[in-house]
Formats: C-alpha cells, sequence, structure tokens
C-alpha cells in the first residue's frame, strides 16, 4: 500500500480472536510502520489437549502475521500434512481436534517452555520472533483464562463446544473462569497508559467469545475505559449474518436482535468509534457513538489494508474532534 517512507509510526493496539480478527491484524500490520502494531490475543481458548498446551488465537495471529496460515481453514499452518493424526487414530486416539504435523512442533514447544517456567508471552514473542513478525502478539495475560460455554445440558469447555459439538448446542451465557484473578500483561496496561497511543482497535472478532474473555480482566477493563486514545470498534456482523463463525447464532440465542447495533450496544462506553458495513448505513442512526460507514468484508489484502487505514483515519479524526 503506501510506501515504508509514509507508514505512521505511532503506536496502535489491536484486541483480537482468532480468523476474522487476524486479518484486520494483518491489514493494520501492513499500513503501519514495523513495530507500530501489538496484537491482544484472547487466551479463554486455550486449552491443554494430548499434554499439549493448545492456543489458538496467538497461533492463527502468528500465522497470519507471519503469512504462513492455513487459506483453507483460516487456522493452524500452511503447506500442512496430516499424518500425525493419522497415526493417533489408528491407535483409536482422540482425533476431534485436528493437530497438523507442521503445527504440532509450536504446540511442542510452547509446552516445553510453559513446563520450564517460561511465561505465555516470552514464548509467544520467541515465536514471533523465529518467524519474522515485526508487530508485538501479547496474550491478554499470563494467567489460566478459560471460557466456558453454558448450555442448557450445563457448562461445556470452549473447545469441546466449538470444535466438537461445532457450536450446535444452545448458548445461555458464558464464564471467564480464572478471568477475575488474572492479571492482563503489563504492557497491555502500559500500552493504554501512552499519551503517544494512536488507537485502540477492536477487530471485528466475536463479541461473546473472543473480546469479552479481555475485557472479564478487570484491571483490563478499567485500563481500556480509561485510555486517551479513541478505541474503534469493527462489526463482525454485516446486516443479519456474521462476516464468521458462530456471532449471529450466539446473538439470537441470547435473546437479542442480530445486527450490527447489538455489538455497538454490547461494547456501550468501552467505545469511541463503530465501524459498520454500507448495508448497515441505516443503522447508524441508532448507535450511540460516531459510526463511519464502508464496506467491511476483507476478502483480499487490499481489502484488509484499506479497512486497516480507514479505522486508523476513523481515529484520527476522532482525536481532531476533540481538539
Ligand atoms: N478448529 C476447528 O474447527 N477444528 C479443528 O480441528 C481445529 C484444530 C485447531 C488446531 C490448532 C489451532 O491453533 C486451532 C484449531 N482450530 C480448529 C481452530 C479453533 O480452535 C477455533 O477457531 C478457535 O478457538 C476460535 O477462535
Amino acid at each position: 500500500m503506501s510506501s515504508e517512507k509514509t507508514k505512521d509510526a505511532r503506536p496502535v493496539l489491536a484486541l483480537s480472536g482468532g480468523v476474522g480478527g487476524a486479518k484486520l491484524a494483518l491489514g493494520l500490520a501492513r499500513v503501519l510502520s514495523p513495530g507500530a502494531l501489538t496484537v491482544v490475543a484472547n487466551t479463554g481458548d486455550d486449552f491443554v489437549h494430548l499434554g499439549l498446551h493448545i492456543a489458538p488465537d496467538i497461533d492463527t495471529l502468528t500465522y497470519t502475521l507471519a503469512g504462513i496460515q492455513n487459506r483453507d481453514t483460516g487456522w493452524g499452518r500452511d503447506d500442512e500434512t496430516w499424518s500425525f493424526m493419522a497415526a493417533l487414530g489408528e491407535l483409536g486416539g482422540e482425533t476431534w481436534f485436528k493437530l497438523g504435523d507442521r503445527d504440532l512442533a509450536v504446540h511442542v514447544e510452547r509446552t516445553r517452555q510453559l513446563r520450564e517456567g517460561e511465561p505465555l508471552s516470552a514464548i509467544t514473542a520467541g515465536i514471533a520472533r523465529s518467524l519474522g513478525i515485526a508487530s508485538r502478539i501479547l496474550p491478554m495475560t499470563d494467567d489460566p483464562v478459560r471460557t466456558r460455554v453454558m448450555t442448557p445440558d450445563g457448562p461445556m469447555d470452549f473447545q469441546r463446544y466449538f470444535v466438537e459439538a461445532q457450536c450446535a448446542p444452545q448458548v445461555t451465557g458464558f464464564h471467564f473462569a480464572g478471568a477475575a484473578d488474572a492479571e492482563p500483561h503489563p504492557e497491555i496496561l502500559a500500552a493504554l497508559g501512552d499519551p503517544e497511543l494512536r488507537a485502540v482497535i477492536i477487530c471485528p472478532s466475536n463479541p461473546y467469545i473472543s473480546i469479552d474473555p479481555m475485557l472479564a480482566l478487570p484491571r483490563l477493563r478499567a485500563a481500556l475505559a480509561a485510555c486517551a486514545a479513541p478505541v474503534i470498534a469493527i462489526s463482525p456482523i454485516i446486516g443479519k449474518q456474521a462476516v464468521k463463525g458462530p456471532t449471529a447464532k450466539m446473538m439470537a440465542e441470547l435473546g437479542h436482535a442480530v445486527d450490527a447495533v447489538t455489538v455497538a450496544e454490547h461494547y456501550g462506553d468501552l467505545i469511541d468509534g463503530f465501524v459498520v458495513d454500507t448495508v448497515d448505513a441505516s443503522a447508524a442512526t441508532r448507535i450511540a457513538v460516531p459510526v463511519m460507514v464502508r464496506p467491511i468484508l476483507m476478502r483480499s489484502m487490499s481489502d484488509r489494508e484499506q479497512l486497516a487505514a480507514a479505522a486508523l483515519e476513523f481515529a484520527d479524526r476522532l482525536t481532531a474532534g476533540r481538539a
């Protein structure tokens, strides 16, 4: 897009879940000066599987920012082979959660380092460095937080709900075990308090299962509420449909209208601006904060870059309007 010379070096903080959020994170990384972007990753989806610590959203962000994500699934690595899964299946092992051969290396190495006492954030930074990523990827916390999905039949561990049950059970709510006592990573709090911070971008991730686990950390939520920089969220809903995943299904099951307005209301006072798709232009009058209306579906790299640049310009306009 723009040449290196014109790229903005002011720091930007993005909050992101997996696939949908990672697309915009990549757009932000590409329009900003190298190193200007810090992405906070949801770790509520993390779990221990086959003895390995799996961190799906960290890995989706890492692979996407490194340009080596699996383009068919959105999660996992490109050029993947599945010999390990096939061999595990022959032994009658658990195959409901697919770990590719190349992806496996990350889980094995992460688990080894965690056992040696390294914090998840340092391990994540090391993996990102090895893959040549200039942006910083920060787990929301180094403490364990686990998302549980409430259903009429009782609580379910997140990945059992999401992958094994393919989001079929009705949801009645969510619980983020450990969140109340978890400390946000100190660099997140430092970034939110930095007077130079240009913007906070809430990526078009699922508000309930990708962004809420972060907002459930009391000190992170308070720091976001107190942040001087504009906080801009991008809608994960276009019309009455989620761009990806179960967001629309969850909204309906929770008794909310399935539209962008519900997402803006969900974030409430935490956001200073909201970006909706052109098909939702008429919703703008029902949203309590300034709204930018533009295409938000990210099919191409240029879509990712243009949406990222537009969200940052929107933030700059809000900052200028405050002066
Ligand atoms: N998602 C699936 O739908 N099926 C899988 O078998 C699967 C395996 C998997 C392995 C590693 C990884 O990092 C992610 C993986 N995901 C899989 C994605 C995933 O767990 C979810 O998309 C996220 O947790 C939701 O953001």
